[in-house]
């Protein structure tokens, strides 16, 4: 059973920032599914996406993969003969307890390498389909163009990468509006008001949301030929950019 995400249930003294340690791992699927709108469906198209974009004799990389979920359902639809998987995070709680799911799933023969690094250090080479499923809104904002520019040099043509990001607004009322239905979503999935309030404390340094125009604006300065929103629930969307 799905271990229950009671972190910020109770008042904190202290409310350090947000980080991916052991006591998130433990409750990281309920967490998720509990606080990003559609992430189960956003899970099964990264699998449909990846099905058709990735390619013969390349490499699909899953870049911040947590328990790896979007590997796991890429994993599953991949049929193209020598594909492989990398999946790559920084918090090694993340990385040790995937790496015990991929040993247990039995559901393919496409191999998936887990690598605990920071993305930043991480070579992007003869990829079809790059992941980047709520990661970048974690990455320096002063990093994240090279890292774009880094994702689309390794990409073949054809390739794809998939973006998925909390958004935030520049028209005010829009963003609260959206930044409210959010955490009413959160509500009706059994959060409190306190832990809504403290979670948004926690990430207020550490999750740092742009808008869609400063992200398509970055994937076109990268080079890509088109980003398409695919998807949009509140403030989060995924985006499909093809080179
Ligand atoms: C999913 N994609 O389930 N290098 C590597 N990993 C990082 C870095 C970095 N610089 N910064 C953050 N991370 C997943 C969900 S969660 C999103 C992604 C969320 C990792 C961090 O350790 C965490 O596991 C992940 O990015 C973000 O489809 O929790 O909102």
């Amino acid at each position: 059973m799905r271990k229950a995400d009671s972190i910020y249930a109770s008042a904190l003294d202290d409310l350090i920032d947000f980080s991916f340690d052991e006591r998130v791992v433990d409750v990281f699927p309920d967490m998720i599914q509990r606080s990003v709108p559609s992430y189960g469906n956003i899970i099964s198209m990264i699998g449909v996406f990846a099905a058709k974009y990735a390619q013969q004799n390349s490499q699909c990389y899953d870049l911040g993969c947590s328990l790896g979920a979007a590997s796991l359902s890429m994993r599953q639809k991949i049929t193209h003969d020598n594909c492989t998987i990398v999946a790559v995070d920084n918090s090694s709680a993340m990385i040790d307890r995937a790496q015990t799911i991929f040993d247990a799933d039995q559901s393919s023969r496409v191999p998936v390498t887990l690598i605990c690094a920071d993305i930043e250090d991480v070579s992007i080479e003869n990829a079809s389909v790059v992941v980047m499923n709520f990661t970048l809104q974690f990455i320096p904002l002063a990093e994240r163009a090279a890292l774009i520019k880094r994702i689309y040099d390794g990409l073949k043509p054809g390739g794809i990468l998939i973006l998925s990001e909390k958004i935030s607004f520049e028209d005010e009322a829009r963003d609260s509006f959206l930044n409210e239905s959010h955490h009413d979503f959160k509500r009706a999935n059994g959060y409190s008001d306190l832990e809504i309030s403290q979670k948004r404390t926690a990430l207020e340094n550490v999750l740092i949301p742009e808008t869609l125009a400063t992200h398509q604006q970055r994937l076109a300065d990268a080079g890509f030929a088109s980003s398409t929103m695919w998807f949009q629930c509140f403030n989060f969307i995924s985006l499909v950019a093809l080179k």
